[in-house]
């Protein structure tokens, strides 16, 4: 199947990297998102890597000069050439230098993550260097990549799980999914122990609905709050802390990013000892994410590990075992049907077959808020990614004429209003072009 493109596509992709290029980093978006966010800022450099080799290169080497002495490579990094009231939290309510001794000095960062996609764009990268570039790129990048990934499988595994453990629905990169409702409920925000603040998202959008709610904001705050007391040290707060989620999406794409890795290592030449450490990594990842896929409700499904209760709602999150890359026969058919069901990609109401954050069929379903419903660009490109890399090629050329149509016809927005098509959140969203860049040079 082929739709037709409209011809300016990728020069009205390259456009908006552009406007959002400070000359040090790509802004996530013009005006709601002025930093480098951690997966934005690898998406970004995936895309862009088409445009420039060596400009998709200088955005990951910026992000990861944000990176922390343990590993950790924080969810935002500051650009420190916007005012400070123009992003809420800013980096001072993240306070990290003062609260704890991993932090860079020199770097303004959040003291959270957030998925761990950046030795796929560095891989991606890499394919599109010659040899000795590549070489280089691999060796210059595996060493903080694998103390990142050593960080994700120790401090936010302590249960030796192959599941990632999350502190903050912001570190899912679907802050306000439904995947989190039950688990924030239960977080009561101390009268008067939240310092005060004021949102600044709001003014950057058409309609409050289509953001989190003030109640959640708080919880997030507290969250926030509770990190910087504990130093940023998850390790040492873990048992007390009251958000601990382990987060299936995130750890599918560890699996397939600790895949990447591997190939880096040769790449790079890294000592022969690592390898087996990253392939134990990957297995470890696989058998977490196998435990989670209820075979009766045939979902993959997060754990609360405050309370060891699964999350039963149907999100994009489910298809983890599509994202990590390896299903068995069953699991593929289970993913293939609810895809085309009415739960995601079949619904009739749907202004394309593409599918929405969270399933229509949930109760939670609202066609307008965060990750509560609308369609993503961004994960349309993962999902497209994903389908492709199992060898489901068929579901991913659709997905990605209807996902090319879809922006063709709505804008280069942060996400799309699954009925009507009407663009949401921000306009000019940089992983939106991104993945545009890519979709037309790999089509
Ligand atoms: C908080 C930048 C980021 C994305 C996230 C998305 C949103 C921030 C916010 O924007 O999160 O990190 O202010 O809502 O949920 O996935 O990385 O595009």
């Amino acid at each position: 199947m082929t739709i037709d493109q409209p011809p300016d596509m990728a020069a009205r992709a390259a456009g908006i990297l552009q406007a959002n290029d400070t000359g040090t980093i790509i802004k996530a978006a013009p005006n709601l998102y002025p930093h480098q966010w951690s997966w934005d800022a690898a998406f970004v450099a995936i895309g862009l890597a088409h445009l420039s080799v060596d400009r998709a290169v200088a955005e990951m080497r910026a992000l990861f000069r944000g990176q922390w002495r343990n590993g950790m490579i924080p969810h935002i990094v500051y650009n420190p050439d916007v005012p400070a009231e123009a992003y809420f939290p800013d980096a001072a309510r993240w306070d990290v230098a003062n609260a704890s001794p991993d932090a860079p000095v020199d770097v303004a960062t959040s003291g959270i993550i957030q998925p761990p996609v950046h030795a796929i764009a560095i891989a991606a990268i890499c394919r599109l260097a010659d040899d000795e570039r590549a070489r280089a790129i691999a060796t210059e990048f595996y060493g903080p990549l694998r103390e990142w990934h050593r960080y994700l499988m120790s401090a936010r595994d302590p249960e030796v799980s192959g599941l990632v453990t999350i502190v903050h629905p912001w570190e899912s990169g679907m802050d306000n999914s439904p995947r989190w409702d039950r688990a924030l409920a239960r977080i009561t925000v101390p009268d008067g122990a939240l310092p005060p603040f004021q949102r600044r998202d709001l003014a950057h959008v058409a309609d409050p609905a289509e953001r989190p709610s003030d109640a959640d904001y708080q919880r997030f705050l507290w969250l926030v709050e509770l990190l910087r007391r504990g130093g940023y040290r998850v390790d040492q707060v873990y048992d007390e802390y009251p958000f601990r989620m382990k987060d299936v999406f995130m750890s599918a794409l560890l699996v397939t990013a600790n895949e990447a890795l591997l190939r880096l290592a040769t790449l790079a030449s890294a000592e022969l000892d690592d390898l087996p450490i990253i392939e134990s990594w990957i297995d470890r990842g696989r058998e977490g994410i196998a435990r989670q896929w209820d075979a009766d409700r045939r979902l993959c499904m997060d754990l609360d590990v405050v309370d060891n209760a699964p999350v039963v709602v149907r999100t994009i999150a489910a298809f983890a075992p599509l994202l990590a890359g390896q299903v068995t026969v069953d699991v593929r058919h289970a993913l293939i049907e609810m895809w085309r069901s009415e739960a995601f990609t079949g619904h009739p109401d749907l202004r394309w077959p593409l599918p929405p954050s969270t399933s229509p069929l949930e109760p939670v379903f609202n066609t307008r808020r965060y990750w509560r419903g609308p369609v993503w660009p961004i994960m349309n490109w993962l999902l497209w990614w994903s389908w492709d890399r199992i060898g489901e090629v068929e579901i991913a050329a659709a997905l990605r004429e209807h996902a090319l149509a879809q922006i063709a016809t709505a804008g280069f927005f942060e996400y799309v209003e699954p009925f009507t098509g009407a663009g949401l959140g921000s306009d000019g969203q940089s992983w939106t072009a991104a993945a545009v860049l890519d979709w037309l040079a790999t089509g």
